[in-house]
């Protein structure tokens, strides 16, 4: 049995849940969907970030406790992903106990192995950021960057992982096809080639976190309490069996923002406590509104719920999944939201669909006959099943898409040459040519299942099939002619109605 792990960032519950969240969270979804059809054992975790000053201070601001703050903010993220049809195995809130075990595990390890030591660190610090900075970053000498106040000079007792130590071990794991897309891997080089310093992980300044289990009064640093999530979800500290087996099938979705996190110290606080550095890490770009980070612009305050309500769940994941490659950034536009919706959705997807309905409504009696095995559809539906296998496999969703999109504009191009709407009703000709449209609808609605986990469902039904498409299992359910004829097609309004842009606005 092959075992597929992967896990989305676990998001901090200072804010609520926006389309920037939104779009790994969907893609780690769809990507585990294409496993569960190839009929992995997978898992799929998500989760949220609760520990640290960010959210103390949320918690301050909003005249709750911390945990109070945590509780609602992680519900938020929970109710949003329910709306998005997110199927994920495991939603893990960093103030689970089993995650304090863990947390206090791994870096009890790491301090056996010798790379956990006292020390202390000074230097010039913002109260209001709890950051230190450097001579470089002040203003004026003395001001804080962002605050543009003067800055404290502080020292203060830490513990420090010796991150220095283990540059050897890194540039290893990151030469052995872990870190994607290669630009991005190159980047972490970059990173550990420039000489890493160690690292401070723990404070005494604040509570709201986990305590070092050999010092009382110290906390651990939120980073690596949060990274360690990805193993306590899969067993770390409590079930090593079941750590074990998930382990050496972890994949990471993250954003370009934590890749030194990520791809620098994770992996090397892994190796610091003798165990595998995660399997593969694919680092995303931001979602970009008019050249800006979503979080800096308005459109954080758009939920993913605002944009549901003009799109559907399919319009919306749709989107995402057949838009933003992984890697560079994206210009969101609404625009571009409506034309891709109009463009694959209503017009390719949704007319292939009515058409078929209708021409077996008025030619077949409404009974939809069988695929041709001679079909010229047949090899171009083999290659996309190939290229989506491929794609889906480097978590490329575009490409994967596109893959099963140019096989419903071959088959629409198919029914414009053959104008079954001009044949003789009954006739094979008008048969052999609808057969082979049900089919492709049939394969369609599989490969499409991991972005459109509604409409899938629909055409599966509109073609008379029973049980559903996330049901079926790849490669077998992708072999050309297994739409059995002899089903009653339903001719139903259409599934992706064309929008207008001022719908959606
Ligand atoms: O960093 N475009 O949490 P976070 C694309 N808790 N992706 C975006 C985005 C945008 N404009 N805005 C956010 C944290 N994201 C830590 C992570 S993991 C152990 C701890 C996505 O709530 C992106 O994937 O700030 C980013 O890495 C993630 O949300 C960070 O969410």
């Amino acid at each position: 049995m092959t075992r597929f792990y992967v896990t989305t960032p676990i998001y901090y519950v200072n804010d609520v849940p926006h389309i920037g969240h939104a779009y790994p969270t969907i893609t780690a979804d769809a990507v585990a969907r294409w496993h569960r059809l190839l009929g992995d054992e997978t898992m799929f975790l998500t989760g949220t970030d609760e520990h640290g000053l960010k959210i103390q201070r949320a918690a301050e601001e909003n005249g709750v406790t911390p945990q109070e703050q945590a509780d609602k903010t992680s519900q938020r993220f929970r109710d949003a992903w329910e709306q998005l049809d997110i199927a994920n195995d495991q939603f893990i809130r960093t103030t689970e106990k089993r995650h304090h075990v863990a947390v206090q595990e791994l870096l009890s390890r790491a301090k056996a192995n010798g790379f956990i030591e006292k020390g202390s660190y000074a230097g010039h610090y913002c109260v209001a950021c709890e950051a230190y900075y450097i001579d470089d970053d002040l203003i004026d000498g003395n001001n804080c960057p962002i605050h543009e106040r003067p800055v404290d000079w502080l020292e203060e007792d830490n513990y420090f992982f010796k991150l220095s130590a283990l540059e050897s071990e890194l540039t290893e794991w990151l030469n052995s096809d872990t870190v994607f897309p290669e630009g991005k891997r190159n980047e972490a080089l970059g990173i550990v080639k420039l000489g890493l310093d160690d690292v401070s992980i723990s404070r005494t300044s604040i509570d709201w976190g986990i305590p070092v289990p050999w010092d009382d009064g110290h906390v651990f640093y939120v980073w690596y309490d949060a990274l360690i999530n990805y193993a306590t979800a899969v067993g770390f500290g409590n079930d090593e069996a079941e750590f074990g087996k998930w382990w050496e099938q972890s994949h990471h979705i993250i954003g370009k923002d934590i890749l030194r996190f990520h791809c620098v110290y994770w992996p090397a606080m892994l190796i610091a406590a003798g165990l595998k550095p995660p399997k593969q890490v694919h680092v995303s770009g931001f979602l970009l509104l008019g050249g800006k980070k979503l979080s800096k612009t308005g459109l954080t305050q758009i939920a993913p719920a605002d944009l549901v309500e003009d799109f559907g769940v399919d319009g919306f994941r749709y989107h995402f999944l057949r838009d933003v490659s992984f890697g560079p950034d994206s210009e969101f536009s609404y625009e571009g939201m409506v034309s891709r919706y109009n463009s694959d959705l209503a017009n390719t997807l949704g007319n292939l669909l009515s058409r078929v309905a209708t021409v077996v409504t008025k030619k077949c009696d409404g009974i939809g006959p069988k695929p041709n095995p001679d079909s010229p559809l047949r090899p171009i539906a083999e290659q996309s099943y190939r290229d989506a296998a491929v794609a889906w496999d480097q978590f490329q969703s575009p490409v994967a898409l596109e893959a099963v999109w140019n096989l419903l504009r071959e088959t629409n191009a198919y029914l414009e040459r053959n104008e079954p709407w001009k044949m003789e009703a009954g006739s094979t000709e008008v048969a052999t040519v609808l057969g082979d449209a049900l089919e492709v609808l049939r394969l369609a609605a599989i490969l499409a299942s991991p972005a459109l986990t509604r409409g899938s469902t629909a055409i599966w039904q509109t073609i008379g099939l029973s049980g559903s498409p996330e049901e079926q299992q790849l490669p077998a359910a992708a072999e050309w002619g297994q739409y059995p004829g002899g089903l009653a097609v339903a001719k139903n309004a259409p599934l992706f109605p064309r929008l207008k842009v001022e719908d959606a606005s």
